[in-house]
């Protein structure tokens, strides 16, 4: 509890520093990590995970498979595996081609991940004002190098956070990168419950009371011209993808479509939301094999 408020602390100050000036001398701050641990510690740590999302598997339910604790996305090195980027830099308004690799306790590259809703590793990418916020699926090569086309439209400093599955287990790493210029950041949208995205109104159905790591359950409800769609499409094996990122450091959290029905555009997810504040919410859908995202603030107390 101490090293997470620590990490927190460390990042919230790295993004004070930053909101004052350039982005360019970022550097290498990033949230403070623990030592890098011994593999068979981490081995016996890890043991037990996974047995979760065989049980829910065999239920009929889709394998909901826990994050590994710590997993919160401001640790570039969490459980003997370390995010390590091939380079920092991006260009405002260009694609820069940007590289990185998961690497193992051994300080070999991670080849062999297990799929999770479809795809290999899930990235993040956000600026630290919360804006720009981008969910990506890199290449991985055989080596072990991860690849994806980066385009961020504004200077700043940016958090990208990695979602990944090895042998059964979760885990969520993060680093820090920079487009390099002027920084302007923009203030966080007021809370809401209401937003339109691409012809469609989403609205969020929340409990009046939401209270800091305890669980609720989140429904937004999706309407065309005043009526409920009913062309809500699977995109990434389901009708609907939430991550909330706590404000201001990013921290993060993927949360869990529990049920959805696409004949009336509502999907319901669970919330397990560990901190006080703001969160940012970005709910993704996918209609006509179009992705849109809408973004939602809410306060949890
Ligand atoms: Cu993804």
């Amino acid at each position: 509890m101490l090293k997470t408020t620590a990490s927190r602390l460390a990042a919230f100050s790295a993004g004070l520093a930053l909101a004052a000036g350039s982005a360019a001398a970022i550097g290498a701050a990033t949230a403070t990590t623990p030592p890098f641990q011994d593999c068979l510690k981490v081995a016996a740590a890890n043991a037990g995970f996974g047995t979760q999302a065989m049980a829910d598997a065999s239920h009929g339910a889709p394998p909901m498979i826990e994050p590994v604790p710590g997993s919160d996305g401001l640790r570039s090195q969490l459980a003997g595996l370390r995010l390590a980027p091939l380079s920092r830099t991006l260009t405002a308004g260009a694609s820069t081609t940007w590289r990185f690799r998961i690497i193992g306790c051994d300080g070999n590259p991670v080849r062999h991940f297990d799929r999770d809703n479809t795809k290999l590793l899930h990235l993040i990418v956000v600026r630290t004002d919360l804006t720009g916020y981008q969910h990506l699926h890199p290449t991985l090569g055989a080596d072990g190098t991860f690849t994806i086309e980066l385009r961020t439209a504004l200077p700043g400093s940016y958090r990208a956070i990695a979602e990944f599955v090895i042998d059964g287990r979760k885990y969520v790493l993060g680093t820090n990168l920079t487009t390099p210029g002027t920084v302007r950041n923009i203030p966080l949208p007021a809370p809401a419950l209401e937003k339109s995205v691409d012809g469609y109104d989403v609205e969020l159905q929340r409990p009046a009371q939401m209270t800091a790591g305890q669980e609720s359950q989140l429904t937004s409800r999706i309407t065309r011209h005043g009526q409920p769609i009913n062309d809500l499409e699977a995109y990434l094996g389901s009708y609907g993808h939430l991550v909330a990122l706590h404000a201001p450091e990013a921290a993060y959290s993927h949360v869990h479509p529990i049920s959805a029905d696409p004949g009336s555009g509502a999907i319901t997810f669970n919330t397990e939301l560990s901190e006080r504040g703001t969160y940012r919410l970005f709910l993704q859908f996918q209609t006509h094999g179009r992705v849109h995202t809408v973004a939602f603030t809410q306060a949890i107390s």
